[in-house]
């Protein structure tokens, strides 16, 4: 599809006209700027509604909020709350995490039937003592706060579910294979990384997880340090793609910690990636899919991907963008 007609398709036509898609790294600083990122180039749509927070002088912890808000309610984006694929038992169940330039968190995990799984993770950032909550105790959480329960599975949902029941055996090493096999359409989990006018950093995760998932299967999404990490001094990071590996090397946290090294955003992405391929060897790897975005304090913003195809959007000042990754395995 060509970029306009897509973005026409997106409803965004009346955004500034985005640059071309960029390949690789952009170390454009943006200076004082603000300026959000988000994971895979639908997103640009939740970037838009998080800028138009920070152009109100909201913060970077409301503009992330809003933001990944808009798949989270999006039926048509089937990795991320309402119309996410099911586990394989047929249950739709999120993961999100949000984190803020003060280092609080919050986090739900397993939560069914509220589709605003990232307003979750931020009441229990706010209004509870603790960081993560899971499954029934989320979802408790979320209903004493005036959440409703939804079902969540649309149809669409329900017939790719369906057809994958088809061919799927519940032993959990099919179960991984499928997850493999199905898992290059399927990626659009949300991690988006705000900077506000103050010059503060938050972030947001949201996703159903990997399609037919083991029920109660976790990924890397709600795991502050995997799926995300702000150090407001530094710069922060996000993670997509297979959270199982995301998680063996605390992907965000280590980028994070790559850029207090000095590392460039785009760099201590490829870092991380480095470690996993070293990690599994080169060819479990290419089975693989794994993509980070990090920004960091100076308002620079970058992404690395193990493998071709993973795109990161971009808005601030300078417009609207598609960054195409650079991948470790190159495009077969
Ligand atoms: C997970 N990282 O649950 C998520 C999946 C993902 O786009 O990123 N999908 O493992």
């Amino acid at each position: 599809m060509e970029r306009r007609q897509f973005l026409q398709a997106m409803g965004l036509a009346a955004l500034p006209v985005p640059a071309a898609t960029v390949l690789g790294n952009n170390l454009e600083s943006e200076n004082s700027g603000p300026v959000v990122v988000s994971t895979w180039s639908p997103n640009i749509k939740a970037n838009a509604a998080a800028w138009k927070v920070l152009m109100a002088h909201g913060s970077a912890l409301d503009a992330v909020h809003a933001g990944v808000m808009v798949p989270e309610a999006d039926p048509k984006d089937q990795s991320v709350g309402y119309g996410g694929l099911p586990d394989r038992d047929g249950k739709v169940t999120l993961d999100s995490c949000i984190m803020d330039h003060k280092g609080n968190i919050g986090a739900v995990m397993a939560l069914e039937g509220i589709m605003h799984a990232s307003s979750v993770a931020r009441l229990v950032m706010e209004k509870t003592p603790h960081v993560q909550i899971v499954g029934a105790g989320a979802l408790q959480l979320a209903l004493e706060h005036g959440f409703k329960v939804e079902n969540l599975l649309t149809e669409s949902s329900k017939k790719a579910w369906e057809e994958w029941k088809k061919t799927s055996k519940y032993s959990p090493m099919t179960t991984v294979e499928n997850l493999l096999k199905y898992i290059e359409n399927q990626h659009d989990t949300i991690g988006m990384l705000a900077r506000d006018e103050a010059g503060n950093l938050s972030g947001a995760c949201s996703t159903s997880g990997m399609g037919y998932k083991m029920r109660g299967r976790v990924g890397d999404s709600p795991i502050i340090g995997a799926g995300l990490f702000v150090d407001n001094e530094v710069g922060a990071a996000s993670a997509t793609g297979v959270g199982e590996e995301v998680v063996r090397i605390v992907g965000s946290h280590t980028i994070v910690e790559m850029m207090r090294q000095g590392k460039n955003p785009e760099d201590a992405c490829k870092e991380a990636v480095a470690r996993l391929v070293k990690l599994k060897g080169e060819t479990a790897a290419k089975a693989l899919q794994v993509g980070f975005i990090a920004l960091n304090a100076q308002g620079q913003y970058g992404c690395f991907s193990l493998n071709p195809n993973f795109t990161m959007a971009v808005h601030s000042h300078q417009g609207v963008k598609v960054i195409q990754a650079k991948s470790w395995f190159p495009k077969k």
